[in-house]
C-alpha cells in the first residue's frame, strides 16, 4: 500500500520477539531500528523522525504505555502499535485511549502485523500533511454569545430553522451523487448556523437541534429522490438515543444517509465511540469525515471513525489553481485517502480554474457554488 519505505522503531525486551518483528517489517521493505527498553527507544526517537512505533507493553523500567506518552511529546503524529503477551481489556482500552492505533496480541505473525504497519504508516503521513495544511491555513471563528438572551433567541432559531440542500456531483458527467443538508436559521441574532450550534452547545440543547435537523431531512428525502443524503452530526449527537431508534424518521432511510462528523470537533471523551459507529453502520448509515484539513484533531478523527468518505475542506481548495503548495497538499491528501479506501469529496469549489486543478489531481466528487448553491426545496405540490 505504501510506496515510500517507512522507518519503523520496534521496542521489546524479549529479544526473540524483537528480532522476529523487525525481520518481518524489513521484509516488507521498510527500515527498522530496534530498542530493548523504553529509555533506549526515547533516545532513538530524539535522533530522527519515525513513521511508526511498534512497542511491547510489559517491559521492565518503562512500560509501553509510558513510552507511548513520552513519544507523543516528541511527535504528535507518530502512529503507535502496541504488542502484548497477556491481553487484558483495561490495558487495551487504556492503550487506545492514550492514542495507540492498534493493540496486537502475541504471537505477532507477519499476516497480522504487516497490514497494520502499512495502514499505520499511511495514517501517520496523512496526519503530517494535515498538520502542514493547518499551519498554512489557520483556523478562526469564536462564538461571542450573550448568555442571558440566548435561551430566547435559540428557541426562536429552532422554531424558524430550515434546511438548505446543496448538490454533490460526480465529474465529468455532473450526475448528482447526493446532497448535503445544511442548517439555516431565520433568527436575526443567530443567523449563522455555527452560532445556532454554539448556542445549543452552551444551553445543553444539542440533541433537540440534532433531532429537528434529522427529522427535517428525513421529511425531505422523498423529494430528493436521487443519491445520498449527507447530514452533519455533532459528536455529542452520538450519545442521543434518538439517533439509534429504529423508528426515528432518518433511521428508516439510513442506507441513503452519510453522517458527517467534522474534524473541527474533538472526539475525545465520546463514550463508546466504536460501539456507536458500529451500531450506526449496522443500521445502514455511512460515515464521512468533514472539513478535513481545517481542524487538527491528531490521528484520532481518521483512525477512530474509519470513514467511508472524507470531505476536503474548502480552505484547501480556495485558489488551489494559484498556489502550488496547496495543490501539492490537496493532491497528497486525496491520494492517501484513496489509498486508505475512502471516497473523497472536494468541497467549496467556486471557479473553473479550481475545478480544473482538482480534476487534474484525480478528484471526481465535487461540492461547491460552481456546481450548485445550497437551496431551499420547493414545497411539494398538494396531491
Ligand atoms: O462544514 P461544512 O462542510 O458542513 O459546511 C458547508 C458550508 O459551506 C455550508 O454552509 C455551505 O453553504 C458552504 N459552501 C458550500 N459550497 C461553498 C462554496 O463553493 N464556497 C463557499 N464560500 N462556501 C460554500
Ligand atoms: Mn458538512
Amino acid at each position: 500500500m505504501t510506496e515510500v519505505p517507512a522507518q519503523v522503531l520496534v521496542v521489546d525486551d524479549d529479544d526473540a520477539v524483537l528480532r522476529a518483528v523487525a525481520r518481518s517489517i524489513e521484509r516488507a521493505g521498510h527500515g527498522v531500528i530496534t530498542a530493548s527498553t523504553g529509555p533506549e527507544a526515547l533516545v532513538r526517537l530524539e535522533e530522527r523522525q519515525f513513521d511508526l512505533l511498534v512497542s511491547d507493553i510489559n517491559m521492565p523500567g518503562m512500560s509501553g504505555l509510558e513510552l507511548l506518552l513520552a513519544a507523543r511529546r516528541h511527535d504528535l503524529d507518530l502512529p503507535v502499535v502496541i504488542m502484548t503477551g497477556n491481553p487484558d481489556v483495561p490495558t487495551a482500552a487504556r492503550a487506545v485511549e492514550y492514542g495507540a492505533l492498534r493493540y496486537l496480541v502475541k504471537p505477532i505473525t507477519p499476516s497480522l502485523l504487516l497490514p497494520i504497519v502499512a495502514y499505520a504508516v499511511q495514517i501517520g503521513r496523512m496526519a503530517r500533511v494535515k498538520r502542514e495544511a493547518l499551519l498554512m491555513l489557520g483556523d478562526a471563528e469564536q462564538f461571542v454569545g450573550d448568555r442571558a438572551a440566548l435561551e430566547t433567541h435559540f428557541g426562536r432559531a429552532l422554531a424558524g430553522m430550515w434546511i438548505a440542500y446543496q448538490p454533490i456531483v460526480r465529474w465529468p458527467g455532473l450526475e448528482v451523487f447526493g446532497h448535503e443538508a445544511l442548517l439555516r436559521s431565520a433568527e436575526p441574532t443567530l443567523l449563522n448556523p455555527v452560532a445556532v450550534i454554539r448556542g445549543a452547545e452552551s444551553l445543553g440543547r444539542l440533541h433537540e437541534l440534532g433531532q429537528a435537523v434529522r427529522d427535517a431531512v428525513a421529511g425531505a428525502a422523498e423529494q430528493l429522490s436521487t443519491g445520498r443524503l449527507f447530514v452533519n452530526l455533532h459528536p455529542l449527537d452520538l450519545a442521543d438515543p434518538h439517533l439509534y431508534a429504529a423508528d426515528s424518521p432518518l433511521s428508516t432511510i439510513a442506507s441513503r444517509v452519510v453522517l458527517e462528523i467534522t474534524e473541527r470537533a474533538s472526539l475525545e471523551g465520546i463514550a463508546d465511540l466504536s460501539a456507536c459507529l458500529e451500531r450506526l453502520r449496522q443500521m445502514g448509515f455511512q460515515i464521512a469525515l468533514d472539513d478535513l484539513g481545517a481542524g487538527y484533531s491528531g490521528l484520532t478523527s481518521l483512525t477512530r471513525l474509519e470513514p467511508e468518505f472524507v470531505k476536503l475542506d474548502m480552505a484547501m481548495v480556495r485558489d488551489v489553481d494559484r498556489d502550488a503548495t496547496k495543490e501539492k497538499l490537496l493532491g497528497t491528501m486525496h491520494r492517501l485517502a484513496r489509498e486508505l479506501g475512502m471516497l473523497v469529496i472536494v468541497e467549496g469549489i467556486e471557479t473553473i480554474a479550481e475545478r480544473d486543478t482538482v480534476v487534474g489531481l484525480g478528484c471526481d466528487l465535487f461540492q461547491g457554488y460552481l456546481f450548485g448553491r445550497p437551496a431551499r426545496l420547493l414545497a411539494p405540490r398538494p396531491s
